[in-house]
């Protein structure tokens, strides 16, 4: 029987796009990741406004995926291993609202889960703090500027992609061993 499940979508933001787009791009699952800027109040804002932090954006990405192959529960898993989600508006050396923590949720079903798994995780003794994730009804996302697209496939050995990017994929590489969509280069 042929049987086409629809695509959806999970919105979240957890610091500097280049590097969660790089780690959800090899998760089993995803069709597509597009980075991108939500959560603030100015139309079309480019990247050189967002960066300034008064736009309220924040630095986000849209993982396309195909719920028979995986949850968005589990996209917000990976989500919260794969990020600092203790320290409000700041990622590692990265500081500003633009880099804050963010889910935001599609429909009222996204916004249980995500309530659901951030007290799973906030319970499960991982994070030394708190978790400070906020979660948030996505309003408009704007895509990021073509340059922001694939960015450490197109940048690998740009000194941010070396330095920030590639231990964060590394490391969700060795943690998610049995989940990525084709077997990671030794
Ligand atoms: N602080 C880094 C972050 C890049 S990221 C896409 C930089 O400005 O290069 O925000």
């Amino acid at each position: 029987m042929d049987q086409h499940t629809a695509s959806q979508t999970a919105t979240i933001g957890g610091g500097c796009f280049w590097c969660t787009e790089a780690v959800f791009l090899e998760l089993r699952g995803v069709q597509r990741v597009v980075s991108g800027y939500a959560g603030g109040h100015v139309k079309n804002p480019s990247y050189k406004q967002i960066c300034t932090g008064s736009t309220g954006h924040a630095e986000v990405i849209q993982v396309i995926f195909d719920p028979a192959l995986i949850s968005y529960d589990d996209i917000l898993r990976v989500f919260f291993a794969s990020h600092d989600p203790t320290t409000l508006n700041r990622q590692g050396a990265d500081v500003g609202t633009q880099y804050r923590s963010i889910i935001l949720t599609h429909d009222d079903a996204q916004r249980e889960v995500a309530q659901r798994v951030l007290a799973e995780m906030d319970a499960s003794g991982l994070f030394p703090q708190r978790i400070v994730t906020e979660i948030a009804p996505l309003e408009i996302f704007y895509p990021a500027e073509a340059e922001h697209q694939d960015y450490f496939a197109r940048n690998p050995w740009s000194g941010y992609c070396q330095m920030v990017v590639a231990p964060k994929v590394r490391k969700f590489r060795k943690e998610f061993a049995g989940q990525l969509r084709v077997a990671a280069p030794r």
